[in-house]
């Protein structure tokens, strides 16, 4: 079996590796830190090829993403603090390394100085909504030109049809709880009117954009004053509605505790986070179409939905899908998710006056 630092010597990296250590809290890939002697440290990735299929796909993507807001930084910035770099292999340009266990591998810089956030303030969700729609906006110009990395990430209708199949298949034979069926009873009357995404693009006013669609809050990068340096975790950037980013980040940001926690009397919905995001979000995107801004509400309604079917489906299929902690870990989740979507009911005519004040 190969070492990580084996790994990391086929990359065409500066220095001596000193050590190699876990990092981050994602649930699809494994992330190391590699520190070195040289100018730089690194961050190691095994990318999950049982998620991400077709890696040749998911690298040109990324590395198309990272060059091309890198071209438009502006003169003089510091562009490795600004985007992340990805390193190629001493052999070739490739910017992966399949093991002989068919694992595959990636690295990228370690951006120093930089720090990531579970929980924000109000003046940091406004920086983070500038960045997302800055982001999108940067990235506008390069619609067509990326694959989807995972085909129908964030489509409702097919994360509410696998839903119905992990039920039909009951592979982990958990469907005769009584939790179970109280988490159906409360998702199934919401499926129509969650999946009104795919029909406004059905009906041809609701374009496709070159979105992130994982903006968790703590997909980015801080400095230590709190001033945006970077969007990191781009392995999902692709074709999406805006609504991918708009809500998923608030799905995290604006909830009062974590994704995971068992405690529901902990979660609600923050509403100065929520506004500072949409502000800041607003006052960027201004490609926004007014079918688009009307229905950033439902956003905001959609992503706890949507994260509550797949956490759900997951529980049912046995969790082949996401990393878990204990049995139950994907059923805590739902129960979560689902207590901010209703949460987010209740604000919702709040939200929907807050938007349509700022636009
Ligand atoms: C996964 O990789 P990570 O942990 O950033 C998932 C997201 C979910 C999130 C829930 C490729 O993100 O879609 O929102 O977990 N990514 C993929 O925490 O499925
Ligand atoms: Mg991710």
């Amino acid at each position: 079996m190969k070492t990580h630092i084996d790994i990391v010597n086929k990359f065409d990296i500066r220095g001596t590796i000193l050590n190699v250590e876990p990092l981050g809290s994602g649930l699809i890939n494994d992330t190391f830190r590699v520190k070195t002697d040289g100018p730089e440290d690194y961050v190691l990735q095994r990318i999950n090829n049982a998620i991400f299929r077709d890696v040749e796909l998911l690298q040109s993507n990324i590395v198309a993403v990272t060059d091309h807001l890198r071209k438009k930084l502006l003169a003089g910035a510091d562009a490795d603090r600004h985007v992340l770099r990805f390193i190629s292999l001493k052999t070739s340009a490739k910017t992966y390394f399949l093991d002989g266990e068919g694992k595959y591998w990636r690295m990228s810089v370690f951006i120093k100085d930089s720090f990531t956030h579970d929980v924000i303030n109000a003046e940091y969700s406004f920086r983070a909504g500038k960045a997302f729609g800055n982001f999108q906006d940067q990235l506008s110009d390069l619609h067509g030109q990326l694959g989807e990395t995972i085909p129908d990430f964030h489509n409702m209708e097919l994360r509410a049809r696998q839903l119905e199949e992990a039920v039909a298949a009951d592979a982990a034979g958990r469907l005769s709880k009584p939790e179970v069926q109280e988490i159906l009873a409360r998702l199934r009357p919401w499926t129509e009117e969650m999946c009104k995404a795919e029909r406004l693009h059905r009906e041809g006013v609701l374009p496709k954009r070159i979105c992130h669609c994982d903006t968790k809050v703590n997909n980015v990068l801080f400095d230590a004053d709190g001033n945006i340096l970077c969007v990191i975790d781009l392995d999902t950037v692709m074709p999406s509605f805006v609504f991918s980013d708009f809500g998923d980040f608030l799905r995290t940001a604006a909830n009062t505790a974590a994704e995971d926690e068992p405690d529901l009397s902990k979660i609600s919905f923050n509403m100065e986070v929520f506004k500072a995001f949409a502000k800041g979000y607003l006052s960027e995107a201004h490609f926004l179409t007014k079918v688009e801004v009307d229905n950033l509400p439902y956003a905001v309604q959609l992503f706890p939905y949507m994260q509550a079917v797949r956490f759900f489906a997951d529980y049912l299929n046995g969790d082949t899908y996401y990393k878990i902690k204990y049995p139950e870990h994907n059923l805590v989740r739902t129960l979560d998710q689902l207590k901010l979507f209703d949460c987010v009911n209740e604000a919702l005519p709040e939200i929907s006056a807050f938007i349509q004040n700022n636009i």
